[in-house]
């Protein structure tokens, strides 16, 4: 049966987390996966979620099976984080949500409900994009289509070209957006750039698919859903999945959500009925822990205070490290200028350095990046810094 299985490709930035770890030199850094760490190199356990904990555990709830969209207040505390606790939309039952397994699940189960509705639709993603992003549509059974995204030249994004693509694209085409702290390169477009996105959008009719996994890592939680509100205002139909593996720092308890903009109440009522079906046949229903601590800090005032300054010290420390990473490369006269990576929002910094420059500071110094040049800023801290920027500015001389 398994003799002839072939050896799959590793993921490319999971894999460099299993070399990371088998490195045996004592002063490796791993600026590979999208993780954030905290001064001292660990993962936190935010204050807000162990507080959370702890009531649960008190109350030994039983753990019965969740409804298949999840827990309802969850749900909804999600809504309301995305799209305004006084949205319109939300007032008129035009927003379905779903519990999903992070955002990788969000993304799965909205490409396998959109299989079904859109059958033979072209996905677009971002170039360059997350790597999952191809994965999960093309194994959702669609053919996957790169739009402009980046532009090296200006370490920004390319406008132009990505309008271009997306209005060349067939009608009813799905488009996936990164609607902040985009992965892998940290450069988002302007407001002024997200409505000229919508507008192509609108006339192609195509279907917006937003994908939000690092909210409250840009420039703050009501700010970095800028572009879900205008979505919303703009009466088209979307996709949005959302993750808290990131804001609450709950990367293994899959928590994330799907929500899908109807056009109305009764809609929505159908839409989740047929949602429910692809959960159901996927893994029947969500797992409960990360939820009920999301869902609990999100509706008390006190826990969701501690969490928003909890994430906002997260956010600062990540500004902190661009501005000193960029300042001691300056100090140390590298050969490049690298102040764009102060304007660079979210965890990564496509930092520009090539392939070969990442296996040198690999191989030679133990610091680990992805090979496509991005690094993890959220990795960084005053203890490692100065070896880092040393790095960069010796493989790049
Ligand atoms: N979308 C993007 C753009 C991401 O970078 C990630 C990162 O993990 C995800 C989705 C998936 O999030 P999760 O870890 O919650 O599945
Ligand atoms: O881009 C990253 O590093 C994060 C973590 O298959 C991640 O989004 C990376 C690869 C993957 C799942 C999560």
């Amino acid at each position: 049966l398994f003799s002839a299985v072939e050896m799959a490709p590793r993921d490319p930035i999971l894999g460099l987390n299993e070399a990371f770890i088998a490195d045996t030199r004592s002063n490796k850094v791993n600026l590979g996966v999208g993780v954030y760490f905290n001064e001292e190199g660990r993962i936190p356990l935010l204050r807000a979620v162990q507080e959370a904990e702890k009531v649960r555990l008190q109350a030994a709830a039983p753990r019965g099976y969740l409804p298949i969209e999840g827990i309802a207040a969850y749900d909804s505390a999600v809504q309301k984080l995305l799209f305004g606790s006084d949205s319109e939309l939300l007032a008129a039952g035009r927003v379905v949500t779903t519990q999903a397994l992070g955002g990788t699940g969000a993304l799965k189960t909205g490409a396998d409900f959109l299989k079904r509705l859109l059958p033979d639709a072209t996905v677009a993603i971002s170039n360059p994009s997350w790597e999952n992003h191809r994965a999960l549509f093309e194994s959702a059974g669609f053919n996957v289509e790169n739009y402009p995204y980046y532009d090296a030249a200006s370490n920004g994004s390319d406008i132009k070209g990505m309008l271009e693509k997306l209005n060349s694209l067939p009608a009813r085409s799905i488009i996936v957006l990164h609607a902040c702290c985009h992965n892998p390169t940290g450069v988002d477009l302007s407001n002024d750039e997200w409505k000229q996105v919508l507008e192509v959008l609108q006339a192609r009719d195509h279907v917006p698919f937003l994908d939000i996994a690092y909210q409250g890592f840009g420039d703050g939680i009501y700010e970095d859903a800028e572009a879900v509100r205008l979505f919303a205002a703009s009466g088209m139909n979307f996709f949005v999945s959302s993750s808290f593996s990131k804001s609450f720092s709950l990367y293994g308890e899959r928590v994330g959500a799907l929500s899908l903009v109807t056009a109305s109440r009764e809609e929505s009522a159908r839409v989740l009925s047929q949602v429910k079906r692809v959960i159901r046949t996927n893994y029947s229903n969500p797992p409960t822990h990360g939820a009920t601590v999301v869902a609990s800090v999100l509706n008390s005032d006190e826990l969701r205070a501690m969490w928003e300054a909890e994430l906002g010290e997260m956010r600062q420390r990540i500004r902190d490290m661009r501005i000193s990473m960029v300042d001691k490369l300056a100090a140390l006269g590298a050969a490049r200028d690298f102040s764009f990576v102060k304007q660079q929002r979210g965890m990564f910094s496509y930092s520009g350095l090539t392939a070969d420059q990442v296996e040198r500071m690999r191989a030679e110094f133990g610091i680990y990046a992805v090979g496509s040049g991005r690094i993890c800023v959220a990795a960084l801290n005053n203890g490692n810094l100065d070896v880092v920027t040393q790095a960069i500015a010796e493989v790049i001389r």
